[in-house]
């Protein structure tokens, strides 16, 4: 016991860090450690001397747990001998990169149409989001009786002012302040209580055409469009004109793209509607429908998005998980 005693401590005075002491405590103190091997030996001790031996044997353990401690201590460890080895910081390991964010598809998406409208001489033009039924409907050629002004249909915020269900409203407000020719462009949010679907948003982006110059026809339209969907989608996309209604143009078309199913089908989205502008709109904004004409389009942005990236449901674009909006 004296012998083992003297060893220990005489090992325990060149340790000088903590690894080191670690080692020495596993070493004799640990469960397969020295001590407890002589615990275990005393079995073989004669009986006569095992009161002693055993005594012996306590009073070592008892005296190198106090020289440990001693010696913890005085490396400044913060350990105590019932917790466990506190983990060390590794400073050479590589931190936890902040996330880096990007520009939301439908704000790519925006920038990207904006370039390509640019490149045809339109400049990008803002309005309001909260509107009044003036600019919404009346200054649009839509009657108070029009059923596009139901309450139902609409986001109200009292009886004259509601959250803008199209960009059209952008077209009165510029033209208001401009002499003609006009040629612009206006992104922007739009609402409307529609029920949500795959295509259906209940706030949603359009974006907004208008060109009205000496001379303007619906062929420019035509082109423009054409020549906008190819710029944007690719060469070979098929786009559509259809014969419609709106109470702002005359004559109105929509202009559907074409959508292709995984499993190799086909099927037409509408992208938006367009037109020549109508007459009592421009007389509206003291424009001389006489001497000038013009052309005006609204384009789903969200269904260009989809369509560009194949992404098949709406809703995909508004749930703000981040896993999806990286791919983009
Ligand atoms: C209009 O809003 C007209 N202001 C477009 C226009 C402008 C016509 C200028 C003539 C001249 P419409 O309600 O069809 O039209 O909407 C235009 C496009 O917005 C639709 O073709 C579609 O692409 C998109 N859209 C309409 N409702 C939703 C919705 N709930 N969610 C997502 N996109 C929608």
């Amino acid at each position: 016991m004296q012998a083992l005693q003297k060893q220990a401590t005489n090992e325990l005075a060149g340790v000088s860090d903590s690894e080191a002491l670690e080692a020495w405590r596993i070493k004799y103190l640990g469960t397969k450690g020295r001590v407890k091997t002589a615990i275990q030996r005393l079995g073989e001790v004669p009986k006569k001397d095992k009161p002693a031996v055993g005594k012996a044997t306590n009073e070592l353990k008892t005296a190198l747990r106090s020289a440990f401690d001693a010696r913890l201590g005085a490396l400044g460890d913060s350990r105590t001998k019932d917790r466990p080895a506190a983990p060390e910081v590794d400073i050479t390991l590589p931190g936890n990169k902040p996330t880096i964010g990007h520009l939301h598809v439908i704000t790519q998406t925006i920038n990207d149409i904006c370039e390509i409208f640019a490149r045809m001489g339109f400049t990008v033009a803002y309005g309001p989001e909260v509107e009044d039924e003036y600019h919404n409907f009346d200054a649009l050629n839509i009657p108070s009786h029009h059923p596009a002004r139901d309450p139902l249909d609409n986001f109200y915020i009292d009886e004259k002012v509601m959250l803008r269900s199209q960009t059209s409203t952008v077209q009165i407000r510029v033209m208001e302040n401009t002499t003609p020719p006009v040629r612009i462009i206006a992104p922007g949010r739009v609402y409307r209580p529609d029920t949500v679907d795959a295509t259906h948003s209940f706030m949603f982006h359009q974006i907004e055409g208008l060109y009205v110059d000496q001379g303007v026809t619906m062929a420019d339209l035509r082109i423009t469009l054409d020549q906008f969907c190819k710029a944007y989608f690719g060469h070979n996309v098929a786009t559509r004109f259809r014969p419609s209604f709106f109470p702002f143009t005359e004559p109105s078309a929509e202009v559907d793209i074409l959508f292709h199913r995984g499993d190799g089908t086909e099927y037409w989205v509408e992208l938006g509607g367009c037109g020549m502008v109508h007459p009592n709109v421009l007389e509206t904004v003291e424009y001389d429908s006489e001497k000038y004409t013009g052309f005006a389009f609204g384009l789903g942005i969200e269904r260009m998005a989809m369509r560009k990236h194949n992404i098949t449901d709406i809703r995909y674009l508004f749930e703000s998980d981040v896993r999806f909006l990286h791919q983009f």
